[in-house]
């Protein structure tokens, strides 16, 4: 095992893998900005080298000042938490080349699958069902591309290979729309992401996002930790996650969750990653995945009881996998409140300084932050400062202890989104379970229609 771990990120990140380390005895460096200087995750750390100001771009991006940090206090792997280098398949590579551990897949997978395209691909081959759509790239011939979309057939979306997360699409409803909305979205992942590669799918009109949860080892082993509902989204911001997902057949999770795990041993996957798929009429459809530890992580390890940040640094230490699938057994239901610092109604951000701050408790409650009493939050990163996660033997008991924490929460100094987490505790729709990732967008524009009337 590994004796000193480099956590390359910031927040509750941060501190979620620090703890790992700590229970896994390896001792921890913490990189920072300069406005992160009085973080807990800092102050908790073994050792800390601040990398830089401020601005991401140039700390917890900054990767030589990364690795010099790395080979300045003697880590042996760095952990890049999610966002910031966490998909960088360049930052990946330099580590590997710098002799430590990256604790992720191999460069070459993070690039495979930061490619949509090249990802799409792999995983059809691999077995794991797909949206239907272009087989690969569109061509460049409009007489092609007008044919390929009368296959698919009417709504089509046209995505950016180097998109991603909701970057780069167009929905295409009528021929005549067709080869502008190509050209246009070919420019703009050319100006975005250096790379005018687009694909067509068939649009699906009212899915739910509904993701596979994958570990694998270094020895052939992979293995599925069921799914994850992260419909609840506004602006391709997820606000409440939850496993399982409500409604849908065991049988249908157990296929598609084989499918990804079998993916993984064909691929050589190593490390956590997460399928996304979007679920429409009972199917599963791959989008894209993700190789990173997702900030919805909990509340897989609340249904599972495996400690997915521990078992990513176990596996880029080599070890084995240490269960096999039928030892995962999912029990009761979690769901997860994603704490903001913002308008409840506006959505703008609200950084500053919180003056009060009390964390709710009690059974199937956990609170996964790294803000205190007098903490002032940063204007510069992400608004998230925090997650509620409930856990209950039955999905009402998770929703009723969600409500209570939500209650008990308090937070002064700053505004946060628990208010709209309560109303949103007590909806119909979400009480039923099972609403599409347009649900809360419409919610919310019927909330201020409402207003103005
Ligand atoms: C789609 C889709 C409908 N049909 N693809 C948005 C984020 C990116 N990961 C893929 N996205 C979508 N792809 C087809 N063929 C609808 C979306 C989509 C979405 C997906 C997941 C969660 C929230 C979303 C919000 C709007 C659109």
């Amino acid at each position: 095992m590994f004796e000193k771990i480099l956590i390359a990120n910031r927040g509750e990140i941060a501190l979620r893998v620090l703890r790992a380390c700590r229970e896994l005895g390896i001792r921890t460096v913490a990189v920072h900005s300069v406005a992160d200087t009085e973080a807990k995750y800092v102050k908790l750390a073994d050792e800390s080298v601040c990398i830089g100001p401020a601005a991401s771009a140039l700390s917890y991006l900054n990767v030589p000042a990364i690795i010099s940090a790395a080979e300045v206090t003697d880590a042996e792997a760095i952990h890049p938490g999610y966002g910031f280098l966490s998909e960088n398949a360049d930052f990946a590579e330099r580590v590997e080349q710098s002799g430590f551990a990256f604790i992720g897949p191999r460069a070459e997978t993070i690039r495979l699958m930061g490619d949509k395209v090249s990802a799409k691909d792999a995983m059809k081959a691999a077995g794991v069902p797909c949206v239907p759509g272009s087989d690969g790239a569109l061509p460049e011939d409009p007489k092609e591309i007008v044919k390929i979309a009368r296959t698919v057939g009417y709504p089509v979306i046209i995505k950016a290979a180097g998109g991603g997360g909701g970057r780069g699409m167009r929905v295409v409803h009528t021929e005549a729309a067709l080869l502008n909305a190509v050209a246009t979205t070919r420019a703009e992942a050319q100006a975005a992401f250096g790379n005018p590669v687009v694909y067509m799918e068939k649009f699906l009109e009212h899915p739910r996002h509904v993701e596979i949860q994958v570990l694998a080892d270094e020895h052939g082993n992979a293995v599925y930790l069921g799914e994850r509902d992260c419909s609840m989204q506004r602006r391709h911001q997820k606000v409440i996650e939850e496993a399982p997902a409500p409604g849908i057949d065991r049988k249908a999770i157990a296929k598609v969750g084989e499918r990804c795990a079998e993916a993984c041993r064909k691929i050589g996957y190593r490390g956590a990653g997460t399928f996304e798929f979007l679920f429409e009429n009972g199917e599963f459809y791959f989008i894209e995945m993700n190789t990173r530890v997702q900030v919805e992580h909990p509340v897989t390890e609340l249904i599972t009881g495996i400690d997915i940040v521990q078992a990513q640094i176990r596996i880029a230490a080599n070890e084995k996998l240490w269960f096999n699938q039928k030892d995962i057994t999912f029990r009761g239901h979690s769901i997860e409140c994603r704490i903001n610092a913002e308008d409840p109604f506006k959505f703008t951000p609200c950084p500053g300084k919180i003056t009060n701050w009390h964390t709710p408790g009690g059974p199937g409650i956990r609170v996964d932050s790294h803000v205190y009493n007098g903490y002032t939050i940063p204007p510069h990163y992400d608004s998230m400062i925090g997650k509620l996660i409930a856990y209950g033997d039955t999905r009402e008991q998770a929703i009723r202890r969600m409500r209570i924490a939500l209650s008990e929460m308090v937070v002064e100094g700053i505004k946060t989104n628990v208010p709209l987490h309560q109303e949103l505790m007590l909806d119909a729709r979400f009480i039923e379970g099972g609403t599409s990732i347009h649900y809360l967008e419409h919610k919310l524009a019927d909330r201020n229609e409402v207003k103005k009337s």
